[in-house]
């Protein structure tokens, strides 16, 4: 018994680890991607970057379309670049800058289903094809690697603290 908690365990850490510097986003949280969600509030206080992922879970009367700032702006989903309608979209976040997405059903843009995610540069840790345009990119690619290292610690602390708890339950 214990020795399968343990594996179950390690599979958990296995698991949790990776998923430390790529993040998958539920784009409007429970609400999902819906008619009625203010997509301003929440982008707010989140951080994107590349290689992390965008997931849009939505009804049959919606979809995602790609467009570039003009079409955000205007509500314009004529000349979007993509375009989807599965319920479950997931976008990847390839390229620093932001992108753009609408729901091209008649209204639903206009009444606030339109999302801008502005997306930053992947963690040092991971190998990021793009150039920073800071001015210090030195400096600050410092203080990304000390925050991206401060979460993996942590998540092995919390792990190993769950781990030692666990042990000590089945005792
Ligand atoms: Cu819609």
């Amino acid at each position: 018994m214990r020795s399968t908690v343990a594996v179950a365990l390690l599979l958990v850490v296995l698991a949790v680890v990776p998923t430390v510097l790529a993040v998958t986003f539920q784009v409007g949280d429970t609400g999902g991607w819906n008619f009625g969600v203010n997509y301003t509030t929440w982008v707010g206080g989140k951080t994107f970057r590349v290689g992390d992922t965008l997931e849009f879970n939505y009804g049959p009367s919606h979809a995602v379309f790609v467009v570039d700032k003009a079409g955000f702006d205007g509500c314009d989903g004529s000349r979007a670049t993509q375009r989807f309608s599965n319920r479950d979209t997931k976008i990847d976040l390839t390229r620093v800058g932001t992108i753009h997405f609408l729901c091209p059903t008649p209204g639903h843009c206009l009444g606030g289903m339109k999302l801008a995610v502005p997306v930053l540069a992947s963690s040092p840790i991971t190998p990021s094809p793009s150039p920073s345009p800071s001015p210090s990119p030195s400096s600050g690619n410092v203080e990304n690697a000390k925050n991206v290292a401060s979460k993996g610690i942590m998540s092995y602390g919390k792990i190993g603290v769950a781990m030692v708890l666990m042990y000590g339950v089945m005792r």
